[in-house]
């Protein structure tokens, strides 16, 4: 909207223009003037919700003032900016992150307790943002923490669903989703009403030769549906930068309903079409690694994309630069499959709309996009059958046949010997129906592919597309290790452990090069430090205590070993093999003398995650931990020396107090599956440690920490597909004696009737053990003894935490997206 004030007007605009608030009493001001105000409450009706509603609309204020600034300041130095395209951002709370990064909490603190409120109450108030199933969401919410931080120009563009990510609750040991609709009052986001895209579906193509003998390609008729920006400000922490995410939401084009219809007397029609179109945004797709090709889905990725890509375009257009400039000012990662069709929709609007020939658009669209891959699990890869993109998106299947055809040309001149390859690389799949590879469209589509560890970044290369290796080389194939903000999963989680390291470096900054933490490894003699630190462990163990007891009214002690696994249900995951451990030690427990009993570790396992609403697996896995938990604490031949916890939502909030709160957490994915993991950074960051297979992140994190503090276990990836086969096809294949004797008791009804479980135990005994559990059962239970003996010397356990902590410099996500920048976006 070009509509500035004009030259004279400006000095009386500037006199009065909004300003941040400096002291306490400024900000009591502020606070009470929202809560009297914007919000309509008074001293006699002002509760905590109205609190945080004051706290967040004063701080959302200096944040809005930074954010105009920074958008003025780019839009007038105009630089190649960075669009980060993902379906998922797992934002969590806005409000103490705000605080932290533009600074002022403490003063905030002061003020509020004048005004009669405790800070955490008042930030435990928000709801969480859960537009995200897991670690890729939680992923893109860090790389806009560290984008901003750095001070890089960079967008993200989401869809604004109504509901986010289930709520889960566990009625009677099972999981029930309820809907999120987190939108109540949400003071983050800005509905922008002006800045609107009408996104076309279904029709047809009309083509024809215009007078100078080109072909035209018309997309005609569908319907056409509204996207409508809403933005929230993504502040950087102590820096101004404070850049924009975009959710476009989705409502009919012809306005609250269709005028002719309602006045036709077709009421019923009129309000059905508009909320057909409402819900293209609606509801956030629940499976995590999981692709179901439902068609609402394949309108969310193309409603996002088209929206996106027209709102960048019509930001390059204001340039007036030529287009072979575009990719010299824009940079977009596709964070996944999900965004693919941003490709045929770039090429659309080049040859289209644009009237660019074919190769000029092409290279444009190439230079432009990079594909970050993050699974190779064979049911995570998105396929959309041909006849559905026909019919839905006719003029991009057009342009993905002829991207197809292109590429089909050229790897038949390079590679004349191989004729089978041609099958393998097409985009189209030969099946029936015929389906299109999003992860080769993207692959073809981009100028660097990356995975997200770097065993997961050589697997990518050896498996899946191999074949793209040899057609492209090496060097379009990179990685970039996955990382973790220390902004939120270390000074806003561990506020006091932050605060300790702090003390030891003389400031901050290691909250924006946490490299610097390497520097407290000269305090792990410190005898000071240590019992700090080891106190501060504690502290967090209380509070994770507490929370158990409020949220289920479980006591466990907080001198427990406290054993974590918290992160979606999903067999690679293998929380089964966790709960057959938990199991396992029960029944050891149970064997023991009274006498024997007296020389355990306590421990306490602690489970949490969300089991996809169509995923019976991963429902019956929850059920069992339930169903043990319920056994083991109430046993009283066991007391404290074993209890069960199963954390009902976990969520972004709660992950802040469960990761600090650890002493060894659980990463034990079948070695060759997990591609990265996050949470495994977090727990160490936080003075944890880790029991884990050789696999994503894990080896890097070992690589960087040390072999002596972390707990390895289990077979390696390149043995996996030989296991596979073997239990297939060789005769003696026989369950680990140890995993046996769980199963039989599972059998013989001591959690509840066995044969809830017995699809479960069947996927082991009978159908070939897929993940390895019982392969990797007996390596399994000599590493969890190994832990609780090595937890009996409470010195070494703390030399083994300090140490990591001090190593785990390389797991900040600013270092991830300074690798992104210069690897592949070429932004500064
Ligand atoms: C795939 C399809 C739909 C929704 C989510 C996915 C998905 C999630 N694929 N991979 N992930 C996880 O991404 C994280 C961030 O890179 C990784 O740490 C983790 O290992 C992946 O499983």
């Amino acid at each position: 909207v070009e509509a500035s004030i004009p030259e004279g007007q400006r000095a009386a605009w500037k006199k009065f223009s909004a300003t941040e608030f400096k002291t306490k009493d400024e900000f009591e001001s502020e606070v009470v003037k929202h809560i009297e105000t914007t919000l309509a409450r008074s001293l006699f009706n002002c509760d905590e919700a109205a609190a945080y509603g004051g706290v967040a609309l004063a701080f959302r204020d200096r944040l809005v003032i930074e954010w105009n600034r920074t958008q003025q300041r780019q839009s007038s130095a105009d630089p190649k900016r960075v669009y980060y395209l993902s379906l998922e951002f797992l934002m969590g709370r806005a409000l103490d992150n705000a605080m932290l990064n533009v600074g002022m909490k403490d003063v905030a603190k002061e003020g509020l307790g004048e005004l009669g409120f405790r800070m955490e109450d008042v930030i435990s108030q928000e709801r969480d943002a859960a537009l995200g199933n897991g670690g890729l969401g939680r992923l893109a919410a860090c790389f806009l923490d560290s984008l901003a931080t750095l001070n890089y120009p960079a967008w993200g563009y989401a869809l604004r669903y109504k509901y986010g990510i289930f709520k889960q609750e566990i009625v009677d040991g099972y999981q029930v989703e309820v809907p999120d609709y987190w939108l109540d009052f949400n003071p983050w986001e800005f509905p922008r009403h002006d800045v609107t895209v009408d996104v076309q579906f279904y029709g047809h193509v009309r083509k024809y030769m215009d007078e100078s003998g080109k072909q035209i390609s018309v997309w005609e008729d569908g319907e056409l549906v509204t996207a409508v920006a809403y933005d929230a400000p993504i502040p950087g922490f102590g820096t101004r930068t404070t850049n924009n995410l975009r959710l476009w939401s989705s409502k009919a084009s012809h306005g609250e309903f269709d005028f002719t219809k309602f006045n036709s007397g077709e009421y019923e029609a009129s309000v059905a079409e508009q909320q057909r179109a409402e819900t293209i945004s609606a509801v956030l797709y629940p499976n995590d690694s999981l692709e179901r090709g439902k068609e609402l889905r394949l309108k969310q990725q193309y409603f996002w994309c088209a929206a996106s890509l027209f709102d960048i375009v019509r930001r390059f257009k204001k340039s007036r630069k030529a287009w072979k400039e575009f990719p010299n000012q824009v940079a977009i990662q596709l964070n996944d499959t999900h965004p693919t069709l941003a490709i045929p929709e770039l090429m659309r609007i080049l040859l289209d709309q644009e009237g660019l020939e074919w190769d000029e658009a092409w290279s444009i669209v190439q230079k432009t996009f990079g594909y970050t891959n993050h699974t190779v699990l064979p049911e995570a890869l998105e396929k959309w059958s041909v006849p559905l993109v026909q019919h839905l998106l006719p003029r991009h299947l057009q342009i993905i046949y002829d991207i197809n055809l292109n590429f089909m040309h050229y790897v038949e001149r390079n590679f004349p010997k191989d004729r089978e390859m041609l099958g393998r690389v097409s985009i189209i799949e030969e099946s029936t129906p015929k389906m299109v590879r999003m992860a080769y469209l993207a692959v073809i589509g981009s100028h660097k592919v990356n995975g997200v560890a770097e065993l997961h970044s050589d697997l990518i290369k050896t498996t899946i597309f191999k074949d793209f290796v040899k057609i492209y080389g090496p060097d379009k194939f990179t990685n970039v290790t996955n990382g973790i903000t220390p902004r939120r999963w270390l000074h806003q989680a561990n506020p006091r452990l932050s605060e300790l390291i702090a003390s030891k470096l003389g400031g901050y900054d290691f909250l924006r090069d946490l490299t610097l933490l390497h520097k407290i490894e000269a305090y792990v003699d410190d005898k000071e430090f240590r019992k700090e630190f080891q106190e501060i462990k504690y502290a967090n163990k209380v509070r994770l205590a507490k929370y158990t007891k409020e949220a289920h009214g479980i006591s466990v002690n907080p001198s427990s070993l406290f054993d974590i696994q918290v992160k979606r249900i999903h067999e690679y995951k293998r929380q089964q093999l966790n709960i057959f451990g938990v199991i396992y030690r029960y029944l050891e427990l149970k064997d023991m003398s009274p006498e024997e009993r007296k020389k355990v570790q306590p421990r306490v396992s602690f489970f949490g995650g969300k089991a996809a609403p169509g995923y019976w697996m991963a429902k019956t896995i929850i059920h069992l931990i339930n169903q043990v938990g319920a056994v083991v604490n109430n046993d009283k031949d066991i007391g404290d020396l074993l209890k069960v916890v199963f954390l009902e939502d976990y969520n972004v909030s709660k992950a802040e107090i469960i990761c600090p709160a650890s002493d060894i957490s659980e990463h034990i994915s079948t070695a060759g599956t997990e591609a990265s993991g996050t949470s495994n950074m977090k727990f160490v960051l936080n003075g944890g440690l880790v029991i884990g297979t050789c696999d994503g992140a894990n080896i890097e994190i070992t690589r960087e920490i040390g072999e002596d503090n972390i707990f390895l276990f289990g077979n390696l990836s390149e043995d996996v597909e030989d296991l596979r086969h073997a239990h297939t096809y060789s005769g003696d294949f026989a369950i680990d004696p140890k995993l046996e004797r769980v199963f039989a008791v599972i059998r013989a009804g001591r959690f509840g009737d066995a044969a809830q479980f017995s699809a479960l135990v069947n996927s082991i005994v009978e159908h070939g053990d897929y993940y390895l559990v019982s392969d990797d059962f007996a390596s399994y239970i000599d590493t969890q003894k190994l832990i609780d003996a090595a937890y009996k010397d409470q010195e070494a356990w703390l030399t083994k935490t300090i140490t990591s902590v001090s190593r785990m410099g390389f797991f900040s996500s600013d270092r991830c997206i300074d690798e992104y920048a210069e690897m592949i976006w070429n932004v500064e």
